[in-house]
């Protein structure tokens, strides 16, 4: 039995349920609530010491850390392959998820915390909320997330990650030059670890960053990707349609602030 403990609204819990939905294979739900700090239960810590979702467990195995799930799905659950089979571009697929877990997963958390959720964690229990960060176990995580909850788009933090995000959407535009897919003929775990971030961006109100004028093949891919079953399955199914419009909404507050930021106001 397969078991993902992981939030509705998280990018790695997403990138887990695309690739579920994918090899359509039945799954129990074991929700996180990440505001509410269920990430730090003594329990849930047993299964995950990072304090982080999503945890996957396969028939009591416990697995952690969203690109080595997705891997351990597909050689797991072979059926359809997620990986290309040619060397290479099984080298390009695994560029993706590197590029994402080192650099892009971070700078998407920055802009996440301080457009989407700043005004709903100051408009609750601050306090409480900075009591609970530290209980993070990475200083520098712990440290970032508070100079994003007091300073917001002003953190000292925005102006690299915007770039980082940017940085990525170019890259995306750029390799579908020649190519329908991010690594080889088929929708792999590059699509899923990549789908997420800029599903976020689009979330965010940065929808500009995504427009068939600036980047024609990311809006194109972004469209079929969309259309495909396994993102009614692992996003729409899961994401609350008030908590996208709630935080778009923050988003609007300061988009023109960020559009700036990336290069890209008008
Ligand atoms: N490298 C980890 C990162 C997991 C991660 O940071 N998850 C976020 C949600 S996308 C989380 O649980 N955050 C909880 C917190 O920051 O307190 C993975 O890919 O699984």
């Amino acid at each position: 039995m397969l078991e993902l403990y992981h939030a509705r609204v998280s990018t790695c819990s997403v990138k887990v349920r695309l690739v579920l939905a994918e090899k359509e294979l039945e799954w129990t739900s074991r929700e996180v609530d990440l505001l509410a700090g269920q990430q730090h239960d003594p329990d849930y810590v047993l299964l995950n010491p990072g304090h982080v979702v999503p945890t996957l467990v396969d028939d009591g195995k416990i697995l952690v850390e969203s690109t080595l799930i997705n891997e351990y799905l597909d050689d797991a659950y072979p059926d359809p392959p997620l990986r290309p089979a040619a060397a290479d571009q099984r080298h390009a697929m695994r560029a993706w998820t590197k590029l994402l877990d080192e650099k892009i997963h971070v700078a998407i958390g920055v802009l996440t915390y301080a457009i989407g959720m700043r005004p709903v964690i100051l408009a609750g229990n601050p306090g409480e909320f900075k009591k609970r960060l530290q209980q993070v176990p990475e200083p520098a995580k712990r440290e970032g997330l508070l100079s994003i909850i007091e300073h917001g788009v002003e953190s000292p933090l925005i102006p690299g990650a915007v770039a980082t995000v940017v940085g990525l959407l170019d890259r995306v535009d750029e390799a579908l030059e020649h190519a329908d897919w991010l690594a080889g003929e088929h929708w792999s775990l590059a699509e899923a670890c990549v789908l997420p971030c800029v599903l976020r961006v689009d979330n965010l109100a940065l929808g500009s960053l995504l427009s068939p004028d600036r980047r024609p093949r990311l809006a194109e891919w972004y469209d079929r990707v969309r259309a495909r079953p396994s993102f009614a399955e692992a996003v729409t199914t899961w994401v609350p349609p008030e908590i996208v419009e709630l935080i778009h909404s923050n988003g609007e507050l300061v988009r023109e602030q960020v559009e700036a930021m990336a290069g890209e106001s008008n």
